[in-house]
């Protein structure tokens, strides 16, 4: 649809940024902080030092009066689960407690919303010592920290979110850390292990309800749209499939209460349908989101069978949460010659922005946050101490327009948080892949001084939330 007037952003727009405990904060083993299983993983032993990360944990004050003077009217963090309980359960960490309270006390004095996210990818080493997401104790536990998380912080924090990229953790378990490498039957397990998330998340979402009526919380899954590779019948099923297993599984699970047909049928297929109850069903149907926060990186694109030319195949690639992968049965990731992509292989797709937001929209009626979007790219801080990084600018540009249009379409949409406020580290490609707006003046082994320096695009995002985005083409001085 091309709109002859385009539907401003609303008043109040939350225009904000986002970051993750375990990729800003470092300070890994301090303040009685218990480890995680990020802590714990290999995967990023040799690329890059993941102890101190930007050392905001030390930090947090002067990002904060960054974040203010960006003009962030909310900031998305997510709380280490094992700084409040080390154990994952138990004890209660009090200066866990206390970091957060200046965070948030920090963060309320510059008139900055605080949205929290509960559980970001970095659960407590101690309980997947005991089994992880696959023993029904981690549900409880979760349990236990959100409500404690709720009384702590709920009279100053009315935005929550419960798991980040749950459909993340379950396709790319390998990549990510949830699964300890050598379990057998990886793919059972993973899927009985969403049963128990999804629990996990109706119980918050209930007791969120219950102890906070004026605070809302919602699930904050990676959203993509899937494109078939052509108009071939079989192309388009198969995109089907895929949107159904990647995207859908989850939302309709959170939304609706019940299980996605074609998610429940690939599952059956395969063998790797959970155990579940009746009783545990009707928990599901009872946990209602208030809205719906999504990720948006990139677009896929799948095709029936592998005739196609494969890019994603090639060795190395399918270490990645942004490609599509292969099931034969069920679909085959193929490369999009329509679309650009950026220096890590992701597709750079803003249209597909757009049409994600209308595919939620559509499907659910909840209203809309985003909570990630960002380029991640090699930048280089020049001997003045500047960042240059127009190509930020130009993705961020083409996004929020998009996101405008679909505003226009009808979409109701009350944030937008791109990735990431600061620079932090990668999920598993280092800092050399940055996102923030804000240059951490590290590198992967040589931590140097950690200053922080304002990018090109900082300016830019500044002067666009003081126009409430109606200002997105113009220059700034840098
Ligand atoms: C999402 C994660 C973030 C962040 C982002 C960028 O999947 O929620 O934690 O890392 O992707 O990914 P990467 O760091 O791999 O570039």
């Amino acid at each position: 649809m091309k709109h002859q007037q385009l539907t401003p952003f609303p008043d109040g727009f939350l225009w904000g940024a986002s970051t993750s405990a375990y990729q800003v904060e470092g300070a890994w083993n301090e303040g009685g902080k218990g480890p995680s299983v990020i802590d714990k993983a290999t995967f990023s032993d040799k690329i890059t030092d993941f102890t101190v990360t930007s050392d905001h944990y030390h930090r947090f004050k002067q990002d904060v009066a960054l974040f203010a003077e960006l003009g962030l009217r909310t900031y998305r963090f997510s709380i280490a689960w094992s700084r409040l309980f080390p154990q994952g359960s138990g004890e209660l960490n009090a200066e866990g407690v206390a970091f957060y309270q200046q965070l948030i006390d920090e963060l309320r004095h510059h008139n900055i919303e605080p949205l929290v996210t509960l559980y970001h990818f970095d659960l407590p080493w101690a309980l997947q010592e005991k089994g992880g997401w696959s023993d029904p104790a981690t549900i409880d536990a979760f349990v236990h920290f959100a409500r404690t998380a709720f009384e702590l912080y709920g009279d100053r924090v009315n935005y929550w979110l419960t798991i980040n990229e749950q459909n993340m953790m379950i396709l790319k378990g390998d990549v990510i850390g949830t699964l300890p490498p050598g379990t057998p039957d990886p793919q059972k397990t993973l899927y009985q292990q969403n049963h128990h998330m999804m629990l996990a998340q109706a119980k918050a979402m209930i007791a969120c309800h219950e102890m906070l009526p004026q605070a809302k919380i919602g699930p904050a899954p990676n959203i993509s749209c899937v494109y078939p590779a052509s108009s071939r019948p079989e192309d388009v099923l198969a995109a089907n499939n895929f949107t159904s297993i990647r995207n859908w599984l989850y939302l309709d699970l959170a939304c609706f209460g019940h299980y996605n047909a074609v998610a429940w049928s690939f599952m059956r297929e395969k063998g790797y349908l959970p155990t579940i109850t009746e009783q545990e069903m009707a928990i599901l149907r009872q946990g209602k989101p208030d809205f719906i926060a999504f990720n948006y990186y990139a677009s896929a694109t799948v095709g029936a069978d592998l005739p196609y030319s494969n890019g994603e195949q090639e060795a190395g690639k399918l270490l990645d949460q942004q490609l599509a992968g292969i099931d034969t049965i069920v679909y085959v990731g193929v490369e999009n010659r329509w679309l650009k992509k950026n220096q890590f292989n992701w597709y750079i797709d803003p249209v597909g922005f757009r049409i994600t937001a209308r595919q939620i929209y559509e499907r659910y009626r909840l209203t809309l946050i985003v909570t990630e979007n960002g380029l991640g790219a090699f930048d280089e801080l020049t001997a003045d101490n500047k960042v240059h990084d127009d190509y930020r600018i130009a993705y961020l540009h083409d996004h929020i327009e998009q996101l405008q249009l679909a505003i226009s379409d009808g979409v109701e949409l009350f944030g937008y948080c791109p990735w990431s406020a600061i620079d932090l580290v990668s999920t598993h490609q280092g800092i050399r892949k940055r996102y923030g707006f804000i240059y951490v003046n590290r590198d992967e082994h040589d931590l140097k001084d950690l200053a922080r320096f304002k990018k090109k695009s900082f300016s830019w995002y500044q002067r666009v939330i003081q126009t409430n985005g109606q200002n997105l083409s113009e220059g700034v001085d840098y």
